[in-house]
Order: C-alpha cells, then structure tokens, then sequence
C-alpha cells in the first residue's frame, strides 16, 4: 500500500480548498445566475457550483493521489465497497440551503481516512475564513489556534445543535422523542451546514451535536476533528457509526454529556418511542 506523507498533504489540501473557496467567493459577483436544483426534496438543494467545485477537488486529489478512492456528494467519485486503504470523502458545499439563500454559512469539507481511521480533516467555512484542520494525533486548530480538550458539560448547562428533523413528524422518530430534553438544557441552535455544526462542538462553541440522517461526507471530516478533542460521536441511540453507510443518525458531544442524552434516548426506546434510523427503515 502507498504511504502518505501527512504532512505535504494537510499542505495541498489547505491550498485546494482555499482555492476553491476563491472560486465560491468569485461566483457571488458573476453576471451568470446559480443554477440551483432540487433532488430528494423541496429544500434538498444542489447549484451548478456544488458540482464544479466538486470535480475541482476530485480532479486535484486523482492527479496528486492516484489510486485512492473518493466518496463524494456529486457522484464525481467513486463507490468503494471497503474501507480499506485509503479513502477520502469531499463534501464541495456543505450547507447548499445556506449557500443559496444566505451566501454565508457553508463549508468545504474534506476528511481522509486510512483503513478506517482518520487521519486528516480540513473544513473551511468561506466566508468566516474560518478553516478547522486535524491531522490526527497533532491537535485540532481553528486557524493558527490549537483546540482545547473538548469540556465535560451536564445538559442544564449545554448549549445543543439539532436539526428540524427531530421535530418534523415523520415516520422514523417520534418528534416529542426530545422535548424534555430541549426544555432542560441552555439554549438551542440550528446552523444547518453539518461539517461547520461538527467543527463548532470540537471548538466548544457548542456542547453538542444531534442529526437523524447524514451522510459520510457530511460527517466524516467532523468526527476527526471530535475525536482529536477528546469527543464522543456515535448514532443517537449509542451504536457505532460506519463510514460506508449511506445515511446514519449522529450524536457528537462530550463524554458526559453524550452519556447523559443517549441514556434519555435510550429510555424513549425503551417506552416504546419509534427511534428508528433511516437505514434500518424498510
Ligand atoms: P448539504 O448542504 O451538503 O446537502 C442541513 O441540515 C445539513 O444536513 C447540511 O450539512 C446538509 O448537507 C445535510 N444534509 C444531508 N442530507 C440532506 C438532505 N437530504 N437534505 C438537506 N440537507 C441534507
Ligand atoms: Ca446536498
Ligand atoms: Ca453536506
Ligand atoms: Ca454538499
């Protein structure tokens, strides 16, 4: 198998997505209009630059990684049955939603992982210039700032980050599945760009991040970055989280504070509440 030289690799890769972050930025001022389409859904959106940028980075990591697999949003990659090896996972817009109707608050995320574990993590928030990077068993930074050991932190005291999908009636979760959980803690938030909502909880801005449905190349680069602080991050009702699976359910927090709301979820199942994940729906 190649070995990677981690270190010129975090070094291309920070070029590559602030490159492609140049790009994004450029297309706010072009006369051509975003193309912007939907797919699974009304507000499930993707725009000409989600694909360009994209093939932009695929096309870097092919000629300067030749042989690597790539698993990305667009379908410029590849569909690897094994983790094996080395794998990357490259979310060009992360927060397409954000993107379109806001023109901030949207990422490009980019993870690698070498026989299943992470090795680097880059998640650039453009318009912050905000770039969140790992190479594992290096720190975690934000910029040129090395991230603290993420805190331990009860739920009164938490401030969470859930998705509208918990509150939705909808077939897979209850929506009352959390109620008290959200009457019981500090405050709530929704930035709805999933890399940047990772970033922020290994950062300590938030103590907590809870999504029902996500796929690998919205996670993966988070995680790294959750574990590199010391975070826990499995599916919402404690299970292991597997990169190969299409869709998964998220919970990223603290030692203690992940403890603290898998055992309420935990007791929801147990009361009868239909917690079930996306991958386990028939
Ligand atoms: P995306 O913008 O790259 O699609 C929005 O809550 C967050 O969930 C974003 O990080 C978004 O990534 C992700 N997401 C994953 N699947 C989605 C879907 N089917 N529709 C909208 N957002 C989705
Ligand atoms: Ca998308
Ligand atoms: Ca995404
Ligand atoms: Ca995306």
């Amino acid at each position: 198998m190649q070995t990677v030289n981690w270190t010129i690799l975090e070094n291309k890769v920070s070029i590559w997505v602030r490159e492609a972050g140049e790009k994004i930025k450029k297309s706010f001022a072009a006369p051509t209009p975003l193309e912007v389409s939907s797919k699974s859904a009304y507000n499930d959106l993707v725009t000409n630059m989600d694909r360009s940028i994209e093939q932009y980075l695929v096309e870097k990591i092919r000629t300067n990684y030749p042989g690597q697999s790539i698993i990305s949003e667009e379908g410029f990659g590849d569909k690897p049955d094994t983790v094996n090896g080395i794998l990357w996972f490259v979310d060009p817009i992360d927060g397409t939603l954000n993107f379109v109707k806001q023109q901030r608050f949207f990422a490009i995320s980019i993870a690698v992982y070498e026989n299943g574990k992470g090795k680097a993590a880059f998640i650039y928030d453009v318009m912050a210039d905000e770039f969140f990077h790992c190479l594992a068993g290096q720190g975690a930074y934000l910029n040129s700032e090395k991230l603290k050991p993420i805190k331990n932190c009860v739920l009164k005291d938490a401030m969470l980050d859930l998705s509208m999908s918990w509150l939705k009636p909808n077939k897979r979760i209850d929506e009352n599945v959390l109620t008290d959980v959200i009457q019981t803690c500090s405050g709530t938030r929704s930035y709805g760009a999933a890399s940047i909502e990772l970033a922020y909880v290994a950062a300590g801005f938030l103590n907590a991040y809870f999504t029902m449905r996500l796929s690998p190349w919205d996670y993966a680069a988070g995680l790294i970055l959750i574990h590199e602080v010391g975070g826990i991050a499995t599916r919402v009702d404690g299970r292991p989280i597997d990169l190969l699976t299409k869709q998964t359910s998220l919970l990223v927090a603290g030692p203690t504070l992940h403890g603290e709301i898998t055992n309420h979820i935990r007791v929801k199942i147990n009361e009868g509440k239909n917690v079930n994940e996306p991958d386990s729906v028939s």
